[in-house]
């Protein structure tokens, strides 16, 4: 039978808000989760995700989960490891014991942020590209993939890991002309990720049917997900803006962007 009831982790976040906006159109009852107060949301679940006690009631009685909570951008690894790393690796634990039968898994694109960008010719990456993550954020991500297959192998908890490109109203970059995956193509996607049948674990890239993507969608297709919007009518005023990318600019010529030059953040 179809997932009905998800528990929603990192409900009040960007991506969370708009998919608390967008997934009950299909029919899903949302029990949402996240650290701090999701805003109008009195019965949404605080709590850290390390808290293995609020995650046990948490996943108590739902069909799936889509788990977004973590760090979303770089920080000190201290950081990253209790939310991203040990705050997954708890989320899996509780739906192994709670029987959970499915994860959607917020991946990145920053899993594989020092793949080079395609340039005109090139094929599209391919999802079976060695992961090559451009932060500890990213590593993080990567992390969570290879938890995902180990579940999937030893347990049989099913996941599809989403890298998602750049899911935000609208592309604010040239980059993201790329990389974005609108709202509404993002909720498809989830509710793809979620209904398709023996997914095992499965990787897909998260974008809208830009005219300029650089990577590989067909794993997502495979799911049912058939994206109805593309970036390019932002296109004309962000490249007026900003100008094209430079492949040659290592921050402009991988597919993280700017993570792939920016410094780590330190603890101290
Ligand atoms: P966000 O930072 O707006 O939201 C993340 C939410 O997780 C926040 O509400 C935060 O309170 C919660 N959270 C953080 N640590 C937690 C913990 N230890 N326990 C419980 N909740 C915790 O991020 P956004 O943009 O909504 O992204 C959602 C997910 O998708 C993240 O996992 C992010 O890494 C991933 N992602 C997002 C992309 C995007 O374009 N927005 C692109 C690629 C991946
Ligand atoms: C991500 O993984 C981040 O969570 C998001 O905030 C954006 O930076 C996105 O990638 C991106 O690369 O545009």
């Amino acid at each position: 039978p179809a997932p009905r009831t998800v528990l929603l982790t990192g409900a009040g976040g960007g991506v969370g808000t708009l998919m608390r906006s967008l997934l009950p159109e299909y029919g899903y009852s949302l029990r949402l989760f996240d650290l701090r107060p999701v805003e109008g949301e009195p019965d949404a679940i605080t709590a850290d995700l390390c808290d293995t006690e609020a995650l046990r009631e948490a996943v108590r009685g739902v069909d799936a989960i889509i788990h977004l909570a973590g760090i979303s951008l770089e920080a000190p690894f201290e950081k990253i490891l209790h939310s991203n790393i040990e705050g997954t690796y708890r989320l899996y634990e509780a739906a192994r014991l709670a029987g959970v039968p499915r994860v959607v898994l917020a991946s990145s694109n920053h899993a594989v942020g020092f793949t080079p960008a395609p340039r005109a010719g090139d094929p599209l990456i391919p999802v079976g590209t060695p992961r090559r993550p451009d932060t500890f954020y990213g590593l993080s991500k990567s992390f969570g993939e290879d938890l995902a297959q180990l579940y999937w192998d030893k347990h049989g908890l099913e996941t599809v890991s989403v890298r998602i490109g750049s899911c935000f109203p609208e592309p604010t970059s040239v980059r993201m002309l790329s990389m974005w995956l609108s709202p509404a193509d993002g909720a498809r996607l989830f509710h793809a990720a979620l209904t398709a049948e023996g997914v095992g674990h499965t990787v897909v890239y998260g974008s809208s049917a830009n005219t300029r993507l650089w990577w590989d969608l067909t794993s997502a297709r495979a799911l049912g997900y058939a994206p109805r919007d593309d970036s390019e009518p932002y296109a004309g005023k962000l490249i007026a803006e900003q100008g094209e990318l430079d492949p040659a600019d290592p921050a402009q010529g991988h597919l993280g962007g700017h993570f792939v030059t920016d410094p780590p953040i330190w603890p101290y």
